[in-house]
C-alpha cells in the first residue's frame, strides 16, 4: 500500500516537533548548531561595529597627536591617512557607521526631510530656475538664469544621500546648463554659489562635468580683474565679458563682493591645472594686503582703479563679511603652509581690529561687533556678522593656548547674542539687523528675516569646537521656528517681520545650500566634511584642501591635475 504524503514524510518531517521528540540527538544537534550560528552572526556584526568604532578613535587619535605636533614644531602636518582612506574608500558614504546620539539621528532625519520638502517644491515649480517663489508657486532668475538653487543644492544633496535628487541635477547640469546669457551678473554672487557649487560637487563626487562647468563660468567671470589696481569690478556680462560697477556705489568695488573669490579660485587652478585664475585672485589680494591698515580693517568701498580704499563703513556685516572669512579660509585651503601665511597674518591683523569693536549691551552684558565710520563707532549689528562666531572658533586653533582660549571664549559670547537675536523675536526667528541702545540690551532694527544661515553656521562650528550640546538645542530651537514660521505646501518662504510672522515670497537659494547643510552637519558626527580635509567657502560648499607649496605653486601649468578623490565617480549617501 502506498505510504501517505503527510506532513511526518519527506522534508517537512523535518519541521514537526514530534520527529525530534522521538530522535533527542537530533534535538541536541540542532540545538548545538543554532546556538553555534546565532553566536557567529552576533559576533560577526559586532566585530563590525568594533572595527567601526576603533577606526573612528584611531582617527580622533591621529588627529589629536596631529595638533599636538602642530603646537610642538608650529608647523601644519600631512592629512591624517585615516582620515583619508575613510572618505577615499567606496563605502565613502556609509557614515552612519559613526555612532551619533539617538536623538541627534532624529533631528537630523528632520532636516533632511526639510530639504526633501525645499527641493521638491523648487523641482516642482521652479525647475532650472534661480529661485523659487513657493506662494505664487513660479520660478525667478535673480542671477541671470543659472539654475542658482539647483547648483547651490548638489552637495547638500550628495551629503544627505539624496542620490536620485542628486543624478537629476547632475544630469540638468550636463545637458541644460548654459552660462553664454547676455546678463549682468555679480562676480561674488556667481563665484560663491555656481563656481563654489559646481567645485563642491565635483570634489565630493569626482564627476569631471562639475569641473568642466566650473571653468566655463569662471572663464566669463575673469575679465572682471583687469583693472589697473587688479581689484576686480563687481559686475559682468556673461555673454560679452563687459565689466562695471554698479552706479549706487559710485564707481566703487564692494569690499566683500572683490576679496571672496580666492577659494573658488585658487582650487580651480589646482583642479584644472590652469594658473590663471588663482593668479588673478592673488594679485588683487597683494594690493589688499598693500592698503591693509594697522587695525586690518577696511572700509566698505574700494576704488578699483587706483585700489584705495574711499571713506566708508567698516563692517563685519553686508559688504564687509566674507573678506575677512576668506583670509582665514585661504590659510586653511592651502593647508596652512609657508606659502599661504601671509592670509593668516592678514587675519590675525583684523582680528585685532574687530577686538577694538567689540562692547556689551546693559543690562545684560550681550557681547556684540560695532560698526564703524571714520573714528565713530555705531552700536548696530547685522545678522550677517553671526558668521563670526564661527570663523573666531574656526581661527581659535592657529593662536597660543591663551590667546586661542580669549578667542574661543568671544566667539561663544557672539554665538549666545547670535541666539538672543532669534529667541527675542515673537517668532523666533531674527530679523536682519539689531540696535543695541543703553540700558536695553538688544532691538530689532530691519525686522526681516530671509532664512538665512550665519548663526546656525557659527553653532555648528562651535558644537565642533567645545562639543557643547547646547549648541544643538540652540540650532534645533531655530529650526524648529523655520518649520513653524517659513514652511508652507510649496517650500519655505521668509519672513516681512518677524514680529508679526507676515510670510514673503521667497525661496533664497542659500536656504537649501547653507542654512540646511549646516543644521545637518550640526545633528551629524564631526567627521562628516571634516575641518581636516575640507573648507567651507562663504557659501557653505565644502572644497577640498589641498596643501600649497611655492614650488608646485609655480608649476601649476606643468602639474597634472590635483583630482581631489581616488575614488570611483557615483557612490554616493549618508
Ligand atoms: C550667502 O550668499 C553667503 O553666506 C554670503 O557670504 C552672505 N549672504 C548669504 C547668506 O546670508
Amino acid at each position: 500500500m502506498a505510504r501517505s504524503r503527510s506532513s511526518t514524510s519527506g522534508p517537512w518531517r523535518y519541521l514537526n516537533p514530534a520527529y525530534y521528540l522521538k530522535r533527542p540527538k537530533r534535538l541536541a544537534l540542532l540545538f548545538v548548531v543554532f546556538v553555534v550560528g546565532t553566536f557567529a552572526f552576533w559576533d560577526r556584526q559586532s566585530l563590525v561595529r568594533e572595527y567601526e568604532s576603533e577606526m573612528t578613535k584611531l582617527a580622533d587619535e591621529v588627529n589629536r597627536l596631529q595638533d599636538q605636533l602642530r603646537n610642538v614644531e608650529g608647523k601644519p602636518v600631512k592629512q591624517s591617512t585615516i582620515q583619508q582612506q575613510y572618505y577615499t574608500s567606496d563605502k565613502m558614504m556609509s557614515r552612519d557607521a559613526v555612532e551619533i546620539d539617538s536623538l541627534s539621528k532624529e533631528r537630523r532625519e528632520k532636516v533632511k526631510e526639510a530639504m526633501r520638502h525645499a527641493w521638491n517644491s523648487y523641482v516642482t515649480y521652479a525647475w532650472g530656475q534661480d529661485e523659487l517663489q513657493p506662494q505664487t508657486k513660479n520660478g525667478v532668475n535673480s542671477f541671470g538664469g543659472l539654475g542658482a538653487t539647483l547648483i547651490d543644492s548638489l552637495d547638500t544633496l550628495y551629503i544627505m544621500g539624496l542620490e536620485d535628487e542628486f543624478r537629476k541635477a547632475r544630469d540638468w547640469v550636463a545637458n541644460s546648463l548654459d552660462f553664454n546669457k547676455d546678463y549682468e551678473a555679480s562676480v561674488f554672487e556667481t563665484t560663491i554659489r555656481v563656481v563654489g557649487g559646481l567645485l563642491s560637487a565635483y570634489d565630493l563626487s569626482g564627476d569631471k562635468i562639475f569641473l568642466d562647468k566650473a571653468k566655463d563660468i569662471a572663464d566669463r567671470l575673469l575679465p572682471a580683474w583687469d583693472t589697473s589696481s587688479g581689484i576686480p569690478f563687481n559686475r559682468i556680462n556673461l555673454m560679452h565679458g563687459r565689466a562695471h560697477n554698479q552706479g549706487w556705489t559710485n564707481g566703487d568695488s564692494i569690499l566683500a563682493d572683490s576679496g571672496t573669490e580666492e577659494l573658488e579660485f585658487i582650487a580651480l587652478s589646482q583642479r584644472t591645472g590652469d594658473p590663471k585664475y588663482q593668479e588673478k585672485v592673488e594679485n588683487s589680494m597683494k594690493q589688499f594686503k598693500k592698503i591693509l591698515p594697522s587695525d586690518g580693517l577696511l572700509p566698505i568701498y574700494i576704488n578699483p582703479h587706483s585700489g584705495t580704499a574711499s571713506y566708508s563703513t567698516i563692517t563685519f556685516g553686508a559688504m564687509g563679511d566674507s573678506f575677512y572669512e576668506y583670509l582665514l579660509k585661504a590659510w586653511i585651503q592651502g593647508n596652512k603652509t609657508d606659502t599661504v601665511k601671509h592670509y593668516r597674518q592678514m587675519w590675525e591683523t583684523s582680528m585685532e581690529g574687530l577686538l577694538t569693536l567689540v562692547r556689551r549691551t546693559t543690562p545684560s552684558s550681550f557681547t556684540y561687533i560695532c560698526e564703524k565710520t571714520g573714528e565713530s563707532l555705531h552700536d548696530k549689528m547685522d545678522e550677517l556678522a553671526c558668521f563670526v562666531p564661527g570663523m573666531l572658533a574656526l581661527g581659535s586653533t592657529g593662536y597660543g593656548p591663551e590667546k586661542s582660549k580669549q578667542i574661543l571664549t568671544l566667539a561663544e559670547e557672539l554665538a549666545k547674542t547670535c541666539y538672543n537675536f532669534y529667541e527675542s523675536t515673537p517668532t523666533k526667528l531674527a530679523g536682519e539687523n539689531y540696535y543695541f541702545h543703553s540700558g536695553q540690551d538688544l532691538s530689532v532694527g530691519t525686522s526681516w528675516n530671509i532664512l538665512r544661515p550665519e548663526t546656525v553656521e557659527s553653532l555648528m562650528y562651535l558644537w565642533r569646537f567645545t562639543g557643547d550640546k547646547r549648541y544643538q538645542e540652540w540650532g534645533w530651537n531655530i529650526f524648529q521656528a523655520f518649520e513653524k514660521n517659513s514652511r508652507i505646501e510649496s517650500g519655505y518662504v521668509g519672513l516681512r517681520d518677524v514680529n508679526t510672522g507676515d510670510k514673503d515670497n521667497m525661496m533664497q537659494s542659500f536656504f537649501l545650500a547653507e542654512t540646511l547643510k549646516y543644521l545637518y552637519l550640526l545633528f551629524s558626527p564631526p567627521s562628516l566634511i571634516s575641518f581636516d580635509e575640507w573648507v567651507f567657502n562663504t557659501e557653505a560648499h565644502p572644497i577640498k584642501i589641498v596643501t600649497r607649496q611655492s614650488g608646485t605653486d609655480s608649476k601649476l601649468s606643468s602639474n597634472p591635475v590635483v583630482r581631489p578623490f581616488g575614488r570611483k565617480q557615483g557612490k554616493i549617501g549618508s
